[in-house]
Order: structure tokens, then sequence, then C-alpha cells
């Protein structure tokens, strides 16, 4: 479905799209983008795969001004990637910033919803776990973990967010600009948690919207058991490092040793 209307009201769209050897896949992502939303800019950030995946990118912004390219010295991860793709759209004057797999786990023609969405908020996260989201392809126990993940997260850190580590998101530039990018926590898989939870703690208002997240159909995952077990021990490091923090603030109100500390003060430690 493609939405009309537009949203220019929320002034200049950039979606980034992480790439690592998803040279079938880049193609036709860019393509589902440009016909879902014409309006918006594609970024493909890509670390230098060996696929071929940079050159298909520089292939298609030739064909159109609005497919950019930011072609990275090697593979650093996704949050890494994300990061200097951020930066390269602040840069740019971008007013919005979209992160979007490559691999079709996110549905461009849903980008509308996240974008409508956003009228209200500062980040918008596409949910698979709220009211009409859905996971499609899933073995039972990758969704077990991915739905166990998200309720220790929402435990650890005492988040509202039902879908904290999804990767389908949409940021205003001043959510980004507030939230200490250069802290961000960005190898592996606890980057999509810390983005959200800087957020929160900086007092921005993130919504969730419902989305079908599809697992991919080509090409390789780059996830790993491993990834998911050390992401989930260090949100737990944060989770008690926060809480530790405010535990000391609340014994200096009651000693009377007053403190201006801020809960944003444990950002990311
Ligand atoms: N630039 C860059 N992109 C990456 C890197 N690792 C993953 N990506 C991209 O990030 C997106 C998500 O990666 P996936 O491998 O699908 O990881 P995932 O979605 O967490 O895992 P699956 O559910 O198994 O697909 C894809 O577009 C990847 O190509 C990386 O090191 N550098
Ligand atoms: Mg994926």
């Amino acid at each position: 479905m493609t939405t009309t209307g537009g949203f220019a009201d929320l002034g200049r769209i950039l979606v980034i799209i992480p790439t690592y050897n998803e040279a079938e896949n880049v193609e036709p992502i860019v393509g589902r983008l440009r016909a879902a939303l014409p309006e918006v800019h594609v970024l493909i950030a890509d670390d230098n795969s060996p696929d071929g995946t940079g050159d298909l990118a520089d292939k298609l912004a030739i064909d159109d001004d609005h497919v950019h390219v930011l072609h990275r010295r090697g593979k650093e991860g996704l949050g890494a990637a994300y990061i200097a793709g951020f930066q390269w759209g602040l840069g740019q004057g971008y007013d919005v910033l979209v992160e979007h797999d490559a691999d079709g786990s996110h549905q461009p023609e849903q980008l509308h919803r996240l974008l409508e969405a956003l009228r209200d908020a500062d980040l918008v996260l596409g949910s698979r776990y709220v009211k009409g989201g859905s996971v499609v392809n899933w073995p039972k126990s990758r969704e077990i973990l991915s739905r166990g993940g998200n309720i220790y997260t929402r435990l650890a850190l005492g988040v509202p967010l039902q879908d904290a580590t999804g990767g389908f998101r949409a940021f205003r530039r001043q959510t980004l600009e507030g939230i200490g990018l250069a802290e961000v926590a960005s190898a592996g898989y606890c980057f999509q948690v810390d983005l959200a939870w800087r957020a929160l703690k900086a007092g921005f208002r993130v919504a969730e919207v419902p989305i079908t997240f599809i697992e991919r159909e080509r090409g390789q995952s780059k996830m790993s058991q491993r990834i998911v077990v050390e992401a989930m021990l260090l949100v737990g490091r944060w989770g008690l490092a926060y809480r530790g923090n405010q535990v000391r603030q609340g014994v200096r109100k009651l000693t009377g040793r007053g403190s201006t500390d801020r809960p944003r003060a444990s950002q990311g430690s």
C-alpha cells in the first residue's frame, strides 16, 4: 500500500539501511521503500561487504538522487553503522532518521505507521509485541528468546516498552541530538535497547506501533545466541547500576545531603 498526502510536516526524512552481504536484498528493499514513500531519502551504510553490496548500492545511487551510500572500512557491527549513518544524516540536515534492515524483515509499506505516530512522539518503535504486531517465519525457540529478552529488559531497566530490541524505528533529529550518540553502546544486540532507554531517561516521548516482522528469506543472518546472552548480561548491569544510583540519591536526600544528580547521570554505565 502506498500512502498519499505525505509527511512534509515532519521535514526531510532519511531511511538508513545498514548492509553487510545483502547483495540479493539491497535493490528490492530500496525499490519498495521508494515506491511506498517517494519523498523519503535512503542511505545505505555498507561495511565493505565482500559480496559487492556496496557496488550495487552505488549503482542505485547513480540512478536515483534520493539514494545515498556511506562506504565504511569494514565490518564493525550494525550499531556502529547506524551511528555513522545518523551522524551523516544529521550533518546533511535531515529532520527524521529511520532505522530499517535490508533483509526484508521490516516492511517499507508499514513505514507510514511509524511516521504518523512520530507526529506525537520523539521516537517511534516498530513493535512486534504490541496489539496488532506479529512475527512471521520464526521458529518458536527464536520467538521465545526474543519475547523473553524483552520481558527481562522491562524488568531489569523498569521500562514500559513491549519491544525494546527491534530495529525498525523513527527518530526525530532532536532525539538523536539529545541522547549522547557518541556514548551509545554500539557493539552487539544491546544497541537498540540502549538507544530506547536513553531516549526515555532524557524525557523524550517514546511510542510503539504494531509491525509485521518477517524473518529473512535470502542471505545470511548475523545473529547468534552468544550475542543475545552477552546483551542481556549488559542490560542487567545497566539496570543494577541505575537502581544503585537511585538508591544512593534517596539516601542522600534522607540524610539531608542534597544532590542535584538526575537519573540521566548514570547513562550507559
Ligand atoms: N553495515 C553493517 N550492517 C550490518 C552488520 N551486521 C548486520 N548488518 C545489517 O543489519 C541488518 C540486520 O542484520 P541481520 O543479520 O538481519 O540481523 P538480525 O536482523 O538481528 O538477525 P536475523 O533475525 O537473524 O535476521 C541487515 O540489513 C544486515 O545486513 C554490520 O556489521 N555492518
Ligand atoms: Mg534480520
